[in-house]
C-alpha cells in the first residue's frame, strides 16, 4: 500500500474510548487478558517506529475511559493503529466516543529576526554592534529555531497531565479573524506569545492545525505536571485580545498520563 507522507507536518490523532462494561464482563478472564495484551502490544510496537509517539491517559471526570494521543509521520500506519487499538479488546468492547485529527504545522505568526531587532533597538535602546544586542539576538535565534522544530516535528514531553481542547478563531461579523490583515493578526499573536512564554517552565504546548480535517481550526494540547498551571495559562490568555476577541473553544479533556498496565488497573479491568 502506498504510504502517505505530508508535504509538511506529521499526523496527530486524539482518540477517546469508552469500555462497554456489560460486554467486557461477558468475556472470560483469558479473553480479557488477551485484549489487554493486544492493546499494550499495539501501542508498544507503534512506539518502536521512527518518530511514532503515543501516550495513554485516564480521563479526569470520566468523559471517556481511555484517551490515546498518537503522533505519526505516515498516515496509513497511523490509521491502522487507530483501528488496531479500537478493536484490540474484541467484540465491540471499546467504543470510540470522541476523536480529533490534526497535523503539526509551522505558524505564520512566529516572531522573525527583524521583529526582535526592532524590539531591541526601539524598546531597549540597543544597537547591533553592542555585545548585549548580539547575545540577546543569539538567544532569540536559538529559541525560535527550537520553537519551529517543536511545532513541525513535535516530540511529546513526559508530563503527568495533558489538557486537550479544540479551538477556532471566530468568523462572526465584528470579530472575523480571517478578515483582518496580516500585520494586525501578527500583532495579536505577538502579544499572545508574551503571555505564553511566561509558562515556558511549567506548560508545554502543541498547537496542531485541523482546518479542512476536523470541525475546528486547531487542536490545542497542553502538557504540565500540575493542573494549576493549565488553569492559570488559560485564565491569563482569556485577557489576551487574540483569545478575548476571537477565541472559541470546544470541549476540554484532562488526561492523567499512565502506562497501559497502570491504566487498566485504574479502570479495574
Ligand atoms: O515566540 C513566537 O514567536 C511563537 C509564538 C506563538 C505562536 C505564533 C505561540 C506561543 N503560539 C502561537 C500561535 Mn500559542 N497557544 C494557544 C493556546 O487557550 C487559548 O486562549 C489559546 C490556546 C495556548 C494555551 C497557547 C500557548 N497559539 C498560536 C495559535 C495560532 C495558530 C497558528 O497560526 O499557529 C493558536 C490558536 C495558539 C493557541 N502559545 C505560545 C502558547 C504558549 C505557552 C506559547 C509560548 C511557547 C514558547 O515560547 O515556548
Amino acid at each position: 500500500m502506498e504510504q502517505i507522507h505530508a508535504k509538511e507536518g506529521w499526523f496527530v490523532s486524539h482518540l477517546y474510548f469508552q469500555i462497554d462494561r456489560a460486554l467486557w464482563d461477558v468475556l472470560d478472564r483469558d479473553e480479557q487478558r488477551r485484549g489487554l495484551d493486544r492493546f499494550e502490544k499495539v501501542l508498544g510496537d507503534f512506539k518502536k517506529g521512527k518518530n511514532c509517539q503515543a501516550y495513554c491517559y485516564s480521563i479526569w471526570g470520566l468523559k471517556a475511559d481511555i484517551a490515546v494521543m498518537l503522533v505519526c509521520p505516515e498516515l496509513q500506519h497511523l490509521n491502522q493503529i487507530e483501528v488496531d487499538l479500537a478493536t484490540s479488546f474484541g467484540g465491540g468492547v471499546l467504543e470510540t466516543v470522541h476523536s480529533f485529527i490534526s497535523m503539526s504545522e509551522i505558524s505564520e505568526y512566529i516572531s522573525q529576526e527583524n521583529d526582535y531587532d526592532r524590539t531591541l533597538r526601539e524598546k531597549e535602546g540597543l544597537t547591533p554592534d553592542s555585545p548585549v544586542y548580539q547575545e540577546k539576538m543569539g538567544q532569540f535565534r536559538e529559541r525560535i529555531q527550537a520553537y519551529i522544530k517543536d511545532r513541525l516535528f513535535p516530540q511529546l514531553p513526559e508530563h503527568r497531565v495533558m489538557c486537550f481542547y479544540p479551538m477556532n478563531k471566530s468568523r462572526v461579523r465584528d470579530a472575523n479573524w480571517y478578515m483582518l490583515d496580516f500585520e494586525e493578526r501578527k500583532t495579536y499573536m505577538a502579544s499572545h506569545a508574551i503571555t505564553g512564554r511566561k509558562f515556558q517552565a511549567t506548560v508545554k504546548q502543541l498547537v496542531t492545525g485541523s482546518i479542512g480535517l476536523d470541525n475546528w481550526d486547531w487542536g490545542v494540547t497542553l502538557f504540565a505536571d500540575d493542573p494549576f498551571y493549565l488553569k492559570k495559562i488559560l485564565y491569563d490568555m482569556r485577557y489576551d485580545e487574540a483569545s478575548a476577541k476571537f477565541g472559541e473553544f470546544g470541549d476540554f479533556y484532562i488526561g492523567l498520563q499512565l502506562e497501559p498496565r497502570e491504566l487498566f488497573k485504574r479502570l479495574r479491568l
